[in-house]
């Protein structure tokens, strides 16, 4: 049986990091957290590129432009969308995810779901560093296990 699973080893890969500037008090701390994980994996900083967009909407072109760039193994992608913020929260929260699955679809480069969607902000808050941890760094950590699995098929 050959059994195949991605190392947790970022060292000599380059990752990009598509970020939200909407809620951006959010959005730094899932950044903070993606960049922590990547460099503790052993990506170098220098190889980090990170894109900032206005919103959750805008990250799948940004993310498929990188991916098409060749220059990064994954692409992370971070946003926070609060239901009781907005009545276009089914539209943007789905365009983005469904746009995210489909930039690794087509790229081959693995597109990571790194948005919070959550019913209020204080939810957003505790997966941002706060008592849920950091979806950031669940993000960034699933980045790193994609691009070596990937390059293992
Ligand atoms: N963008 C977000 O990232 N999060 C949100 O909660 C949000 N709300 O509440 O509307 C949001 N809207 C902006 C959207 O992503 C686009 O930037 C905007 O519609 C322009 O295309």
């Amino acid at each position: 049986m050959d059994v195949k699973t991605g190392k947790l080893n970022a060292s000599g890969r380059a990752f990009g990091i598509v970020v939200a500037r909407f809620n951006d008090f959010v959005t730094g701390k899932l950044l903070e957290g993606s960049v922590d994980t990547l460099v503790r994996m052993g990506a170098a900083e220098s190889d980090i590129t990170v894109v900032w967009v206005p919103g959750a909407f805008e990250i799948p072109v940004a993310a498929s432009k990188l991916a098409k760039g060749g220059n990064v193994a994954a692409v992370i992608c971070l946003g926070t969308v609060v239901r009781g913020q907005t009545p276009h929260f089914d539209y943007v929260a789905g365009q983005c995810a469904a746009g995210i699955s489909a930039v690794s679809r087509e790229t081959g480069v693995p597109a990571i779901l790194g948005v919070l969607t959550t019913e209020t902000m204080e939810q957003a808050i505790d997966r941002a560093g706060g008592k849920m941890g950091n979806k950031g760094s669940e993000a960034a950590a699933a980045a790193v296990e994609m691009a070596d699995l990937l390059d293992q098929l």
